[in-house]
């Protein structure tokens, strides 16, 4: 007799139960009964991927009023609550056993004391409510990717959300064995008020157990917090991957299409709001993943799946004009989740959709006007910065063919984006691999958005843009990535990008948001060679005659000279300080950064300084030679 099973019967239905019976790993009944245990739910639901159970996820969140539907069919919405509107840095930690110490820029708690914390406020959290149990496969099933996690949860919208953005792993679990490893997450949204907002914020953690593979989220909905899939088991899997010998990433990955039908894949890392979903989403080309990606090499090439199947992307700004694809499929019947966006007579409205926002209606604070403050006396803007919307990819018509590919897709070629007003170029090749682990992915530096509950505007260095994930040691993640590169037949080239860059003097943007599709169609003729390139002291960068022919083709736009040289300008002294940041950093925060950091952010200075004793600071393109 399965004692976990017994002990969880009476909250089962019969055909609960009986799902439970199919899954031959003990493991999961022993976690599920713990679960249970724990947060004493009146009853269990355990999801098995059919689509009864699938439909009867996304009717609970209707009925218990987590969600409420929208004037076009399939169109739902859910609120978070004012203090619960971004990824929470503050509360999200690791649980780190007495002994050991992760690296000092990373959260953390002794593991002891930081279990009984999270249990305690996990204590009856489910007490007069349903646990969900969902199984997802991480990656494609039944790939050398896959990576199977398992779910308890009393949010039906945090389940509902599943549903779109994971691929089912209910029979992946059935067939494993019975020793499978798996991903756990327990989330409760805890106390909630009478429109089932989770109210005890000062309450909430998140907290990751790498010793048990575990993660425990409470008092919280927002979907970066409570989807344990999404950052939260993504922390578990860079571990994973660091004892495995693979990448996992913060990565978009996309196909361009280029000349003669061919088509390249690049996978892009970025931190969050600064431009990921938008370049996958280039018209077009077509997306593979907008958020997490994981790359492995096979047969010495690199290859990369998607996570995930769908998306939580970012409703600010998305319009017709900008991103015409995502603003269809936003505007048309289908599944989708809109998040803290403010809705009127059943339609939903956010930031920069390009439109006439209403003066009334209803936001994450309840009933809004115009003019409404919050208890500081702030304006409270009608719909949240940080609003996001749930689809999956499948219901883009731009989804890449390849998504479920077991192999994954062959990358050629990798970009890092920051939000860097001052110093990086639109868009620059590195000189070699190493060049680009470093001086784009490991110096990738940004200013903080709205994605993160904070300050917005502060520089910081954003490894890779995995800072707010990483969960092994800082250096040991960039030795990873150099190795990983060096064993490769043909490392993908790596690009930085910057769409942020502006004018030193008006502080303008320098580009406009579409022409990163330039960027986008240069750096695939790059890999291809097609193109060629100058000698920058931070890398290769586009000829004018190049873009100005791109510009016509991509954006039926004249491309003037004089914006070519404000835009590729190279700017010693901002360039200089930049590589004084990301070596002060690397030497104050991390304790084990690998020497050629160093080396390699010191021949960039040493360039720039021989750059600016025959050109001065600001080095105009046309200075520079062809590679
Ligand atoms: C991000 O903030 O990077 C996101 C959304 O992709 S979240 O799920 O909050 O991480
Ligand atoms: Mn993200």
């Amino acid at each position: 007799m399965n004692i976990h099973l017994e002990m969880m019967r009476p909250k089962l239905s019969q055909i609960d139960y009986q799902k439970l019976c199919m899954i031959p790993n003990p493991k999961v009944h022993e976690f599920i009964a713990e679960c249970a245990e724990l947060c004493n739910p009146d009853s269990i639901f355990v999801c098995n991927d059919s689509s009864e159970d699938i439909e009867y996820i996304r009717r609970k969140a209707i009925e218990t009023g987590e969600e409420t539907p929208l004037a076009i069919p399939g169109h739902t919405v859910h609120f978070d609550g004012p203090y619960d509107q971004g990824r929470d840095r503050e509360a999200t930690k690791y649980l780190v056993p007495k002994g050991e110490q992760l690296s000092k820029a990373l959260n953390q708690i002794e593991r002891e004391e930081g279990l009984a914390e999270v249990k305690g406020l996990l204590k009856d959290a489910m007490k007069g409510r349903t646990m969900i149990v969902r199984f997802v496969s991480l990656g494609p099933p039944n790939s050398v990717f896959t990576i199977l996690g398992l779910q308890c949860t009393d949010s039906w919208y945090v389940a509902h959300s599943e549903s779109l953005l994971f691929r089912p792993g209910y029979e992946a679990f059935c067939k494993s064995g019975s020793h499978k490893k798996f991903l756990r997450v327990l989330h409760s949204a805890g106390r909630l008020d009478e429109n089932m907002v989770s109210v005890e914020y000062d309450k909430k953690r998140i907290y990751i157990d790498y010793i048990e593979n575990t993660i425990y989220s409470v008092n919280t909905q927002y979907a970066g917090n409570s989807v344990g899939f999404k950052k939260l088991a993504f922390r578990l899997a860079i571990r994973k991957a660091n004892q495995e010998g693979w990448l996992a990433e913060h990565m978009m990955i996309m196909g361009v299409h280029g000349p003669g039908g061919r088509k390249t894949y690049f996978a892009g890392a970025f931190p969050s709001a600064c431009g990921k979903t938008s370049t996958a989403m280039l018209p077009g080309e077509s997306i593979l993943g907008d958020d997490i990606a994981y790359i492995r090499d096979i047969n010495s090439v690199a290859r990369a799946v998607n996570v995930e199947c769908g998306i939580f992307g970012i409703l600010q700004g998305i319009n017709s004009k900008d991103d015409p694809v995502i603003y269809k499929a936003l505007m048309n019947p289908g599944e989708v989740i809109f998040s803290n966006v403010l809705v009127k007579d059943g339609k939903p409205y956010w930031l920069g959709m390009g439109c006439e926002l209403p003066k009334d209606g209803v936001n994450y604070t309840g009933c809004w006007w115009e003019g409404k403050t919050d208890e500081h006396g702030n304006p409270i803007p009608p719909a949240h910065k940080n609003a996001r919307y749930t689809i999956s990819l499948r219901a883009l018509e731009n989804c890449d063919p390849e998504l479920d590919n077991p192999s994954g897709v062959e990358l050629s070629g990798i970009m890092y984006g920051g939000r860097d007003s001052k110093a990086y170029v639109p868009v620059q090749q590195s000189f070699n691999w190493e060049h680009g682990v470093i001086c784009y992915g490991a110096a990738l530096e940004t200013e903080t958005t709205f994605a993160t509950i904070g300050k917005e505007g502060v520089p910081e260095i954003n490894m890779m843009s995995i800072q707010d994930f990483i969960s092994i040691p800082l250096g040991q993640n960039i030795r990873n990535n150099l190795t990983f590169g060096r064993k490769l037949k043909k490392p993908p080239v790596i690009f930085g990008v910057n769409y942020f860059l502006r004018d030193l003097e008006t502080g303008e943007y320098l580009n406009a948001p579409e022409d990163k599709h330039v960027w986008v169609k240069w750096m695939e003729l790059r890999v291809h060679k097609d193109v060629g390139a100058l000698k920058a002291p931070t890398g290769l960068i586009p000829r004018y005659e190049d873009l100005k022919l791109l510009f016509k083709k991509v954006l039926d736009k004249e491309y003037r000279k004089e914006d070519y040289i404000k835009q590729f300008t190279i700017r010693v002294p901002e360039n200089l300080a930049k590589i004084e940041r990301a070596k002060r950093f690397y030497r104050e925060k991390v304790t084990d950064t690998p020497e050629e950091l160093f080396r390699i952010l010191d021949q960039q200075r040493e360039r720039l300084l021989k750059a600016k004793e025959t050109f001065g600071d600001y080095i105009s393109p046309e200075n520079f030679e062809e590679e």
